[in-house]
Formats: structure tokens, C-alpha cells, sequence
């Protein structure tokens, strides 16, 4: 069940971390406003760092864990997670970005700074080959498969809350194998979920959730908008960023939809969503066309995610931007921005 491919990085990760590396301490750094994928992820490699080559680790991230569901996973699982507020970069001699490439404008690694390694999932970029070690697969579903697969290869124990992480990730970030997904994803999925413990992710797949959820998923329905095969809904201010994808997501599933569209503004940034259901089509590409030099963002062929500053965030700048963006979104589908039009949710 482990590839080749792996077995040879982890004689290369081997070879480095004994070798290249001081024994200083290391910080294993997620995305921001990390998600199921890159916490378990992280964990995993920070496992694997202080199993097998014995180092003294800190798992890290910036942003919020913003979801119901992602607080719960961490908490459930008792997974050990330190936010950059509360860290010194100085303390630290050695970095790992997981799940996240560096200048990628969604984790909180300084530009000066060249990551020790990489492992992540998303289309390679120029800047990651600076690393003494890299592990992109953009071919797989989730990082989290890679980092399992490692610690296979290593023979490292994946307790219950490991399997539980892993099964977790690999469910969410595939959609339940209804997303684009490698072999490997399935091969650890099926291997790990025997060891899962299925009242753990019963718990959450469904924790309570704060009432500003359903208000912003209020404000989303109000406001639904659409041109033919593309659907858009656009919020005012969220309590956290994550509710923007789980809008677009939502949305995608209306019948007759292929294309989804939402943002939402949070502190100082307009948060951005794409969702498709073709799966030869690049969100990606569109969201940093869509972005263009003012924002930050990227994703997979179906799914991506952005942000841009927002200098005004008042109500009339705020929504005239959102405009905007909805009608240059519409052109690159071909869709005529004029026949954009409200969604009536309420006829029968
Ligand atoms: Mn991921």
C-alpha cells in the first residue's frame, strides 16, 4: 500500500533531518484558518519528527480554527495546537509549512524565512523549490494521505486519534470521495478507518453550532443571485472566514448549478469562494484571475479560495466591490453579467 514514492522521500526526509538539520526545535506551521486537512496533517508530521528523529516540536498556525466542526475535531481528538500569537519566531531553528506552499499569502511564514520542508497538495509553486526538501502531490485528495503514509512507511504508530484525524481529513477534503481524490486517498482511508473511533467523528460531523452561523446563513439565502449555470451569494461581515466556502459549497448543490460563487468580509479582508461541479475546469486560475495583483489565493480544479484587502468596509464600497466581482466572474464563464438576477427562494 506505500508507494515507492514514499518510501524514497522518507529515505530523503531521513537523510535530511539526521544530517542537515541542528537538533534546534522545529515548528510544524498549517494554513491559516487551518482546516480538517491540515491540522491532521500536521499532526501527523509532528509525529513523525519526534518519533522517529526524536525533535522537539511545535504545531502551529495563524488565523482562526473557525469552523464548529474543526474546534471540535481538536478538542474531541485533543490534538495539540498553538496559535503564532502566542510563539517567537526566534525559539525556533527549523520550519515545516504543511497543506500550504510558501508566499502563497495563506500561512503566516515570513518571506525571509525558507522552510525546511514542505508537504501539500496544491499545484507546485516557484518559490517551494527553494526547500531543502519538497513533497507537493497535486494529484492527491488530501496532504493528510501523504503524512499517513509516511508514517506507515516509518513504522510509526497511528494510534485511534491519529486514525480518527486521517479518516476525518480525508472525508471532508474529498467530500466524501465525491471530489477529485488519488488512489493512495482511498488506500489509507480504507486502511485507518477500521481504527477510527466512529463515535468521535459522529461528534464532529455534528457539534453545536453558534447562532451567527445560522445568521450568516440567513444573510447568504437573502441574497442569492444567478445567470444561468452560476450561483453567487455575497455577506456583510462574518464572525469567521470558513463560513464563506461552506456558503459556496451550499450553494453548488442547487439543481441545475455547476458554478458557485461567494464572498464575505472579515477584519480587514474580503474573503473569496469559487465551487464547481466540472471537473475539467481551473478555479483556481480564475479565483487569482478574479484576485489579480490586489489579493492572495489559489485552490484545485473545482474548488478555490481568495482573499483581497479591504481598505473601505463600509456597506456601499463593500457591496459595490462584490458587484463587480460577481459581473468580471460572470464574463470569464461567458455568462452576460446583465442578466444577473435574485434568486426567489420564497415562491412555492
Ligand atoms: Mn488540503
Amino acid at each position: 500500500m506505500i508507494s515507492d514514492l514514499t518510501r524514497r522521500k522518507l529515505a530523503e526526509l531521513s537523510e535530511y533531518v539526521d544530517k542537515g538539520t541542528s537538533s534546534g526545535r522545529w515548528l510544524v506551521l498549517m494554513h491559516d484558518n487551518p482546516d480538517p486537512d491540515s491540522i491532521a496533517a500536521a499532526a501527523g508530521l509532528s509525529k513523525l519528527l519526534r518519533k522517529v528523529y526524536r525533535r522537539r516540536v511545535t504545531t502551529a498556525y495563524g488565523g482562526i480554527i473557525g469552523r464548529a466542526e474543526n474546534q471540535e475535531m481538536v478538542s474531541v481528538l485533543g490534538i495539540r495546537v498553538s496559535h503564532l500569537r502566542y510563539l517567537n519566531w526566534k525559539h525556533y531553528r527549523h520550519f515545516a509549512l504543511i497543506d500550504t506552499q510558501p508566499r502563497t499569502g495563506n500561512n503566516q511564514l515570513p518571506e525571509e524565512l525558507t522552510p525546511d520542508l514542505v508537504f501539500d497538495h496544491h499545484p507546485p509553486r516557484r518559490a517551494t523549490l527553494l526547500s531543502p526538501f519538497v513533497d507537493v502531490r497535486p494529484q492527491y485528495g488530501a496532504t493528510a494521505t501523504i503524512l499517513a503514509e509516511y508514517l506507515l512507511a516509518a513504522d510509526v504508530d497511528i494510534d485511534k486519534r491519529d486514525a480518527t484525524a486521517f479518516v476525518y481529513a480525508i472525508r471532508t477534503e474529498t467530500q466524501d470521495f465525491g471530489r477529485r481524490y488519488d488512489r493512495a486517498d482511498k488506500e489509507v482511508y480504507d486502511d485507518l478507518h477500521p481504527a477510527a473511533d466512529i463515535r468521535a467523528l459522529a461528534r464532529i460531523q455534528s457539534p453545536p453550532l453558534p447562532e451567527s452561523y445560522y445568521r450568516t446563513l440567513h444573510e447568504a439565502l437573502e441574497h442569492v443571485e444567478s445567470v444561468e449555470t452560476l450561483v453567487v451569494s455575497h455577506v456583510g461581515d462574518v464572525t469567521q472566514p470558513d463560513i464563506v466556502p461552506e456558503i459556496a459549497d451550499l450553494l453548488l448543490r442547487l439543481r441545475g448549478k455547476t458554478w458557485s460563487f461567494s464572498t464575505g468580509a472579515f477584519e480587514d479582508r474580503l474573503y473569496l469562494s469559487i465551487r464547481t461541479t466540472n471537473p475539467r475546469a481551473d478555479a483556481g486560475r480564475l479565483m487569482r484571475r478574479l484576485l489579480g495583483r490586489r489579493g492572495k489565493g489559489g485552490g484545485h480544479g473545482m474548488m478555490a479560495g481568495g482573499w483581497m484587502p479591504l481598505p473601505k468596509n463600509d456597506t456601499e464600497s463593500r457591496n459595490r466591490l462584490q458587484a463587480l466581482l460577481t459581473s468580471r466572474l460572470a464574463k470569464y464563464l461567458k455568462k452576460n453579467p446583465e442578466r444577473l438576477a435574485p434568486l426567489i427562494l420564497d415562491e412555492s
